[in-house]
């Protein structure tokens, strides 16, 4: 059953020129865009969007980072999309993310960790309904092989 999941290109990543990589990365991994919007995250959308940390001691400078710049907003869909993406994306601390991963690669700190990436299909689910209306999101084919696939 395909799976999706909530990606964010956070402001660092913005801000460095990243975004293509981070979503390059993720397409290239297989996975499949399916919705994507460009927005600066306003404090309302932060503490939905980061409502399971609210009362951690870095929730504040948390918030206040996803807020800072522009972000992009996708949702990627495929078998095992939530485990994939975190996989691909890296351990949340980038001195602890395996090269080869994201935030292995290119993550400079816990807060400037460059992208989210929703940890379970039921965050998933209430993430993506942060961001995206349903009709927002694109039913398309995928082609593995390059050849272009028509509805
Ligand atoms: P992830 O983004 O890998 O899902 P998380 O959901 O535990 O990690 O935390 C959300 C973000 O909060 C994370 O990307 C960076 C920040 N964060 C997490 N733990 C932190 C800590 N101990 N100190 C500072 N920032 C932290
Ligand atoms: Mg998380």
């Amino acid at each position: 059953m395909p799976e999706r999941t909530l990606v964010l290109v956070k402001p660092d990543a913005m801000q460095r020129g990243l975004a293509s990589e981070v979503l390059g990365r993720l397409e290239r991994r297989g996975l499949k865009m399916v919705a994507a919007r460009l927005l600066q995250i306003d404090e309302a959308l932060a503490a939905r969007h980061y409502a399971e940390h609210v009362g951690k001691p870095f929730y504040q400078r948390l918030c206040s980072f996803i807020t800072s710049g522009p972000v992009i907003a996708a949702v990627f869909e495929g078998e095992d999309a939530v485990a994939l993406a975190r996989r691909t994306i890296g351990a949340t601390d980038p001195a602890k993310a395996a090269p080869g991963s994201i935030r292995g690669d290119f993550g400079i700190n816990m807060g400037r960790n460059m992208v989210h990436g929703s940890d379970s299909p039921e965050s998933a689910a209430r993430e993506v309904a942060l961001f995206f209306d349903e009709k927002d999101i694109v039913n398309w084919e995928r082609s593995v092989d390059g050849w272009i696939v028509e509805k």
